[in-house]
């Protein structure tokens, strides 16, 4: 069973928080999870994708995430882009020599193991909440059925027309980097569309951008309440 998305139930307690793009960021994530959120097992913690590449720990990224799982915290975690070109390089990786110049996230791609490739296999491109519909990139409206272009929900960066599609939902998302100045008003204002991805890896050492990108945003989906992590990394 590989799900391409599903509905998940509102929890009768804890609370429910929505991530964006974590890039390698493992510092980030686990002060945000840890000291801001301090998750609790009755909380749901959904992830917008993109996890790995760019930041300095990807592999500490999906092992604090399968670890908190398997640990019995509820995190729905999204495949985001670049999950799925991990997945295109591991399906190459053996067919890779020894010599090959290797690009980017090869090394990564070499490094992840059985568990690790069934869990980035099994990820689903899109979550529905009671009033939330949750993606990592964008919605195609112009199709008959959007909800079944998943490459859309990978790589595009607008939904058009949301409105008319959300009919009264909102949608949160990634991918995209806002400014946060952007962000907080969007969540302010209550858009039909929230981003939640401020370029967290922008704020880490050799980037050293701290203004209006480079932390990591996590939106309480109740509350209403945006935290933003300063990136530790
Ligand atoms: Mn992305």
């Amino acid at each position: 069973m590989n799900p391409k998305w599903y509905a998940i139930p509102t929890p009768q307690e804890g609370r429910r928080f929505a991530v964006g793009d974590i890039h390698g960021c493992n510092l980030t994530l686990q002060a945000l999870v840890k000291e801001q959120l301090q998750l609790t097992k009755q909380d749901q913690l959904f992830l917008l994708g993109d996890y790995v590449n760019r930041g300095p720990d990807s592999m500490g990224v999906l092992q604090f995430i399968m670890g908190l799982q398997a640990e019995g915290y509820q995190v729905f975690a999204l495949r985001g882009n670049h999950e799925q070109m991990l997945l295109d390089k591991i399906s190459m990786r053996d067919r890779l020599s020894q010599d090959t110049v290797l690009m980017g996230y090869t090394s990564l791609a070499r490094s992840i193991n059985q568990e690790q490739q069934a869990w980035l296999e099994a990820l689903p491109y899109f979550f529905a909440l009671n009033n939330f519909y949750l993606v990592h990139g964008a919605i195609d409206t112009s199709v008959a059925n959007p909800l079944e272009n998943y490459k859309y929900m990978l790589w595009e960066r607008e939904t058009h027309h949301a409105g008319e599609f959300l009919r009264g939902k909102q949608l949160i998302f990634g991918h995209t980097k806002y400014m946060l100045t952007y962000i907080k008003r969007a969540v302010e204002e209550r858009h039909d569309c929230i981003p939640l991805d401020n370029g967290c890896y922008m704020g880490c050492k050799e980037y050293n951008e701290t203004r209006e990108f480079g932390s990591l945003c996590a939106l309480d989906l109740d509350a209403w309440q945006l935290y933003v992590q300063e990136n530790v990394d």
